[in-house]
């Protein structure tokens, strides 16, 4: 993997780059559609690629050792094959998913025993196996496994809870590079910050992981309920530690503000399944603001879904129309949504970039934070 930092802001700590794998050229700052199982729910590979340019996708290891299972992905000849996405791909490594979403999880030093959310079954995460699993999986970044603390967090178990997962990462880098790629191309290994809400923690953190010389380095451990004043806080202390030469990505996060703020104090990759559950749900996001596209008041307006959007869907379904379908649960209504809340998001990254390149992300951050804001 290579990083090529192209332009530094003069008004903020925000910059445009970009990062090139085995399966092409990331611009940065960039969204990565979340495809949890391999998918981007309710999404087609050729409209991610053709209609809203994604350019990178997420995988979760969790989601994908336990179903298909890594029988089924090495038989494939990895992820990219068997979805049929042929670009970019990041894999989360489960040290977020295993706490959200597992039952009867026990962390110890050697890794976590935990069940199964589909079908109660027994299984350990350590940070070696979770290097093997990423190896099958193939993606093309891959993450360490660290332990994502809760919010609120006492410090006593924050400040312990670092310094396994700095133990963990070790152990991650040791194995990830004694072993091989089993494809043909290069694999990363991004390591995480974590350290809840306590600066000297996250100080701590981030000089600890920078130490390691990934090629890239992540920030965990926020938007897990903390107000946002202080995820900025968190996320400006870290940025200002972790080298500038090496892209820096904030896991799962966030609002289209949040993604705005963060660019601002030097994040170059994001992930979320905001724009997509949300979707799910009747949130629309624009460059006006937010709709709750359930709401009365767009029962029979008959205006395309969003007139600013060049997206066949946005333009030829009315607003009553999709209203209708999400109201109704129709499939084709979170296909819709979902689809444009991702255009938006990939139109607000990029957008972005080109305000950092000509010079003026600074006074347009500031405005469409405003602008964001509001409920249509
Ligand atoms: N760790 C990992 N994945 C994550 C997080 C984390 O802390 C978060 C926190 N927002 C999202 N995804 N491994």
């Amino acid at each position: 993997m290579k990083f090529t930092l192209q332009v530094q802001d003069k008004f903020s700590k925000a910059r445009a780059g970009v990062v090139e794998t085995a399966h092409g050229k990331i611009q940065t700052p960039i969204f990565m559609p979340v495809g949890t199982a391999g998918t981007v729910k309710g999404v087609h590979q050729h409209e991610l690629r053709n209609d809203i340019k994604a350019q990178i996708i997420l995988g979760n290891t969790y989601h994908l050792y336990l179903r298909p299972g890594l029988d089924v992905l090495n038989k494939a000849g990895g992820l990219h094959k068997f979805n049929g996405w042929d670009r970019p791909i990041l894999t989360d490594s489960g040290g977020y998913q295993v706490y959200s979403l597992s039952d009867n999880r026990k962390i110890r030093e050697e890794g976590v025993t935990f069940r199964s959310h589909i079908d109660g079954s027994k299984h350990l995460f350590t940070p070696e196996n979770v290097m093997d699993t990423q190896r099958v999986i193939g993606a093309d970044i891959i993450m360490a496994f660290d332990e994502c603390t809760p919010y609120p967090c006492d410090y006593g178990y924050a400040r312990r809870s670092i310094e396994m997962t700095h133990r963990w990462l070790k152990r991650c880098c040791d194995r990830f590079d004694s072993t091989e790629p089993l494809y043909g191309y290069d694999q990363t290994l991004f390591p995480i910050v974590q350290g809840s809400v306590y600066k000297d923690l996250r100080e701590r953190s981030a000089e600890k992981i920078a130490s390691f010389n990934r090629e890239g380095n992540a920030i965990g451990g926020l938007s897990v309920g903390e107000p946002a004043e202080e995820m900025y806080a968190m996320t400006e202390v870290v940025c200002n530690i972790l080298p500038e030469d090496k892209p820096r990505y904030l896991m799962g996060v966030g609002t289209p503000i949040n993604l705005l703020e963060n660019i601002a104090l030097g994040i170059d990759m994001f992930d979320c399944v905001m724009p997509t559950r949300n979707a799910r749900n009747g949130m629309i996001f624009t460059r006006h603001g937010t709709i709750n596209i359930k709401n009365e008041k767009w029962k029979d307006d008959f205006s395309p879904i969003d007139p600013d959007s060049d997206l066949y869907s946005d333009q030829v379904y009315t607003k009553a129309y999709l209203r209708h379908l999400i109201r109704s649960q129709e499939l084709l209504g979170a296909q819709i949504a979902s689809l444009h809340n991702l255009h938006f998001y990939l139109w607000l990254v990029n957008e972005a970039r080109e305000k950092i390149v000509d010079g003026t992300f600074y006074d347009w951050k500031n405005k469409m934070v405003k602008v964001l804001g509001q409920r249509l």
